[in-house]
């Protein structure tokens, strides 16, 4: 009977609020794990999930979630992630109607906006697909490389010099873990937050590489406790990357607009137009504008 029921029903926009306000309590209950928040690790999973595109041969991206297989779980890039995969399991068992593609991307859009940062349009379309769906290793960024990495690996999935620059300032948010990526912690004085302090950080700070037994990486020389990987510092070298940056460390409202709408466009990468539910991606409303 329920059962039934479960495959005539045809969720609402009202519904995804449900799973986003679910996903939202689960952000916050995150006790003693890193800065007191899932959220960063959250956001990390639904970039992981969709920069796997590659808009030549149209594989890769949200689309089949393929992440919940071997050997894509696997990968070096997505070291740390079953952390996030595991929470949205939980999620998923209440809301056993959503594709693992939605579910993780709208807990993204969640993080992102309940970490105080812009709305990033969002529409449900994604579907659930098999292992053999997966791409090969190596389709998302390496940090140890340079401007001539970043712009194969974004241009691959459709991206611009600009849009490359907008989307690597979700490092505001979250860390590097030691025994995730090799790499060691945060970017910013407030990595729960979503401002566009990293940009402000790259130019205001003196960056000097760190001296340890670790990868390359830079410090801030001032007071050693945050870091830049290779890859971050890189936007304030290359002279096309580093135009784009000054104008995002000088306005935190650009940043955000031009921020949301490549996030929105990164997570719907490898989601055939026929499959959204509606033409246009929808405005979700933050848990505080709900209560408003
Ligand atoms: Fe990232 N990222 N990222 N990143 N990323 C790491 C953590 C986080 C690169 C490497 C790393 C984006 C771009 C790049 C987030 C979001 C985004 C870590 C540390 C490495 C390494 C992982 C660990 O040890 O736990 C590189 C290289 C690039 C690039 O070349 C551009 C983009 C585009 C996004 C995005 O969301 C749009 C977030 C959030 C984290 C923090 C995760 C956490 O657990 O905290």
């Amino acid at each position: 009977q329920s059962a039934k029921v479960a495959a005539n029903f045809v969720p609402t926009k009202e519904d995804y609020i449900k799973v986003y306000n679910k996903i939202a309590q689960v952000i916050d209950d995150a006790g003693e794990y890193d800065d007191g928040s899932y959220g960063p690790v959250l956001v990390r999973l639904a970039w992981h999930a969709s920069g796997t595109y590659d808009k030549d041969s149209k594989t890769g991206g949200s689309n089949y979630a393929t992440m919940r297989f071997e050997p894509e779980s696997l990968h070096g890039a997505n070291a740390g992630l079953k952390v996030a995969r595991d929470l949205m399991g939980q999620v998923k068992q209440e809301f056993p109607w959503i594709s693992y593609g939605d579910l993780w991307t709208l807990a993204g859009v969640a993080a992102i906006q309940e970490m105080a940062g812009p709305h990033i349009p969002w529409r449900p379309g994604r579907i659930d697909g098999f292992a053999a769906q997966a791409t090969p290793d190596g389709r998302l960024p390496d940090a140890t490389q340079g401007a001539d990495h970043l712009r194969n690996i974004f241009y691959r999935m459709g991206f611009n010099d600009q849009e490359i620059v907008a989307l690597s300032g979700a490092h505001a948010l979250g860390r590097c873990h030691r025994d995730r990526s090799g790499f060691e912690g945060p970017w910013t004085f407030s990595p729960t937050t979503v401002t566009n302090d990293y940009f402000k950080l790259l130019f205001n700070e003196s960056w000097v590489w760190k001296k340890w037994d670790g990868p390359k990486q830079l410090e801030d020389k001032k007071t050693k406790s945050l870091m830049m990987l290779p890859t971050d510092y890189v936007l304030v070298q290359d002279r096309s990357f580093k135009k784009y940056a000054k104008q995002y460390a000088e306005s935190q409202d650009l940043w955000f607009k031009d921020f949301s709408s490549a996030v929105s466009r990164l997570f719907e990468l490898g989601v055939p137009t026929s499959q959204w539910v509606s033409s246009e991606p929808w405005i979700m409303p933050t848990v505080e504008e709900q209560e408003a």
